[in-house]
């Protein structure tokens, strides 16, 4: 941990006024490292954060999505009429060189508004989940309009199937941490779906399908509540950039309509939660409907087997390569993450005729 003293150099990138009072960790992201800043000024408090560069190798990119993201929400809300903006999108302030990021001893930092009286969650209701689905889908919706080149790859292929499965095959392949052996099961499992789960480049490459700008993490506790539960913003934008669409729905089925945890060593906790699938859904669709095509709306049910099956190639994949990316906590634990995963995905494929009933409303 820095000293006040290193915080308040950072700090002063920004605000060259700015004294810290106090400087805490805050919430529970697993990515950059969060903290909530008090300054003695009057101005703040400020969420301050190092930007994982190892993740995100284009830090000016990522910056400069952000700061475009973030001005075009604040201009769609402006012609909405709304009130209280500065509660409504994420605010960063530039440093003194003008960009949205400065570096101090090889890392980079960025400082954004702390949004007051807000809170977010970690565990999940169906209230929150359609509060959340909402949520997503109007921020979907605000940023259609971008148009397509403006926003970079902050990740390039984040969210590709094939890539993904490219990947998973060279690790298997190379083998590196000889644990290819013993989970033959689980790749004869990945490989008996591999050419259904590319269904979105494949639809892509034949012009039925257009990228979108999607949030890609769209998880409850990236959610900003008011006090009295409504939402105040979307927020984590590091991975917002085109994409397939089946992203934002996709993920928070994989993360939120899970009855188990994502990486439950107890297998039978895990299947689909029916009830928040649906809450999310019909809180997408209220905001989403306008911009989605008949085509997107059938196919979003296989969203959410496609982002679980992607999650299982991807915990797999780190598994074999002898966990170089996720942040392990126990041996196995990218294996149990995996197979947790699987679980997920087949309870979902119990459940596609009556999630695709579902959607029959909009259609
Ligand atoms: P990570 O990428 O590590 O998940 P987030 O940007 O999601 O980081 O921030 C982690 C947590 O910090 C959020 O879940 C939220 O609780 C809190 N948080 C982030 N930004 C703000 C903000 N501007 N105002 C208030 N709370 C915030
Ligand atoms: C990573 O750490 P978290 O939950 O914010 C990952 C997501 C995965 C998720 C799996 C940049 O996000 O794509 O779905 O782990 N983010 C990145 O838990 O790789
Ligand atoms: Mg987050």
């Amino acid at each position: 941990m820095k000293t006040n003293e290193q915080f308040t150099g950072i700090l002063r990138r920004f605000c060259p006024d700015s004294n810290i009072r106090s400087v805490e960790p805050f919430g529970n992201g697993h990515i950059n490292d969060t903290l909530k800043v008090i300054t003695d000024n009057g101005d703040g408090p400020y969420i301050l954060q190092r930007i994982n560069h190892h993740i995100f190798t284009d830090v000016d990119m990522l910056q400069n999505n952000i700061r475009i993201v973030t001005s075009h929400i604040r201009g769609k809300l402006l012609e909405r009429g709304e009130t209280d903006l500065d509660r409504k999108v994420l605010s960063f302030l530039p440093a003194s060189d003008g960009r949205y990021y400065c570096c101090e001893g090889g890392d980079f930092w960025r400082l954004c508004r702390f949004i007051p009286r807000s809170r977010s969650y970690e565990t999940i209701t169906s209230q929150l989940a359609r509060q959340a689905g909402k949520a997503f889908g109007d921020f979907q919706a605000m940023l259609a309009d971008i148009p397509e080149g403006v926003l970079g790859e902050t990740i390039p292929n984040f969210h590709n199937m094939e890539f993904r499965l490219r990947q998973f095959r060279e690790a298997l392949h190379n083998n590196i941490a000889h644990r290819a052996d013993e989970t033959r099961a689980l790749i004869c499992e990945i490989e008996n779906r591999a050419d259904a789960m590319c269904l979105q480049e494949k639809l892509y490459r034949e012009g039925q399908l257009k990228k979108r700008i999607n949030h890609c993490d769209t998880k409850v506790n990236n959610v900003l509540f008011d006090e009295d539960g409504s939402v105040l913003c979307v927020i984590d934008l590091d991975t917002v950039m085109p994409g397939f669409v089946l992203s934002d729905i996709g993920d928070f089925i994989r993360t939120g309509a899970n009855n188990g945890a994502e990486d439950d060593e107890n297998l039978a906790n895990v299947s689909l939660n029916m009830e928040i699938f649906k809450a999310y859904t019909e809180g997408y669709m209220e905001t989403a409907q306008i911009f989605l095509t008949p085509l997107e709306i059938r196919l979003l049910p296989y969203g959410g087997r496609l982002l679980t099956y992607m999650q299982t190639v991807r915990f797999l994949t780190d598994y074999l390569n002898g966990d170089t990316y996720y942040k392990t906590h126990r041996p196995g634990h990218n294996l149990q993450r995996a197979s947790a995963q699987f679980k997920l995905l087949e309870s979902l494929e119990a459940h596609a005729g009556e999630m695709e009933s579902f959607m029959n409303k909009w259609l």
